[in-house]
């Protein structure tokens, strides 16, 4: 596994405690062992966003050990972030304007779980779905519905749609513009963890493909699809293009293959390998990315194409790391369905 740049490589508080030495303790650490963290908390999540992310993961199971409160600040961190133009406020909206999300999270003691699609005017839908798994006998909330719950709950109702995200979206009304698919115009968060006596939880969080149709629901808040979490196994959660993940219920799947053995990375690699055969398009068209993290605290990822960055943090260490990468040439097939062993 390469390391990506360091940018910013320890949070404000660990930087108070580590002079450059210890610092350079840390990256050394982090490499012998980039698969297995050595100690527990561990929090993984999609994209660079997921560092500060994890870190406000981190700060709030320090506070109370609660995993499913760490797994919520964190997610509730990157869809505060305005900057951000997909995932909360600041989201790039639909085709008709309107920034819908969807979110959801899943605790693995009893499989509990709940979740929103295309929830409009509330900041935080990874708290309303938490808010459907703690308080509704239900899973999931659409819609109206989903925002109604919400305003009964207490969450304010505010605008989503930021002066720039209105600016950009009347010039893509204009033009129609086929947006390229990338960090900027359309990704997510996914953010598992799991705790020191080793519960396992997650959440995801996004606005979706950019311009989306209005009422299109992507992978992320289906639960088997943008995120899964097995408490007996392991947790994993996607980020790309929702139709190629929620097609083939990509994170259950990765968490399947870490049931039969595979490693968290090979579990992700595995699942693109068997999404690629059955979709039949190259790998590289589907842009689709997985996290996964085991029982064991191993964790790893991988993606189509060139792979994509990712976040783990663990006592001492924060760090965004590149993903495994798969591409056609990678995979040696043309098109898709050849047996596994001749993809390898
Ligand atoms: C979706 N999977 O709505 C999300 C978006 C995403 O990187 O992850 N983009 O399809």
């Amino acid at each position: 596994m390469k390391h990506c740049s360091r940018r910013g490589f320890l949070s404000k508080g660990m930087m108070a405690v580590a002079g450059g030495a210890a610092s350079h303790t840390m990256k050394t650490q982090a490499q012998s062992h980039a698969h297995v963290a050595p100690a527990r908390p561990v929090f993984v999540s999609t994209w660079g966003f997921g560092k500060p992310a994890n870190e406000a993961s981190m700060r709030q199971y320090k506070k109370n050990g609660s995993l499913l409160d760490a797994v919520e600040a964190g997610i509730r961190l990157t869809e505060a972030d305005k900057s951000n133009a997909s995932v909360g406020a600041g989201g790039k909206p639909a085709a008709n304007g309107k920034v819908q999300l969807d979110a959801c999270i899943m605790f693995g003691p009893g499989s509990k779980a709940g979740s929103v699609g295309g929830i409009e005017d509330i900041a935080h839908p990874i708290s309303v779905a938490r808010a459907v798994m703690e308080k509704t006998p239900h899973v999931m909330l659409v819609g109206k519905g989903a925002k109604a719950f919400a305003l009964d709950q207490g969450f304010a109702s505010e605008n989503l749609l930021t002066a720039q995200q209105r600016q950009e979206w009347r010039a893509w009304k204009r033009s129609r513009k086929k947006l390229e698919v990338g960090e900027k115009n359309h990704d997510t968060i996914a953010l598992i963890g799991i705790a020191e006596d080793g519960t396992l939880a997650g959440g995801c969080s996004t606005s979706g493909l950019a311009y989306k149709m209005a009422g299109r629901v992507g992978d992320s808040p289906i639960l088997g699809s943008g995120l899964y979490v097995d408490n007996e196994i392991g947790a994993a959660g996607a980020t790309g293009v929702g139709e190629n993940v929620m097609r083939f219920c990509g994170s259950f799947m990765v968490v399947e293959y870490m049931r039969q053995g595979l490693s968290p990375e090979e579990a992700c690699a595995e699942t693109l390998r068997r999404i690629a055969r059955l979709d039949g398009r190259p790998v590289d068209e589907l842009h689709i990315n997985f996290i996964a993290l085991n029982k064991k605290g191993q964790f790893g990822a991988a993606g189509t194409g060139k792979g994509f960055p990712y976040a783990v943090a663990y006592p001492e260490f924060s760090d965004v790391l590149q993903s495994k990468s798969l591409s056609q040439k990678s995979i040696g097939i043309e098109g898709g369905n050849a047996p596994i062993e001749e993809q390898q």
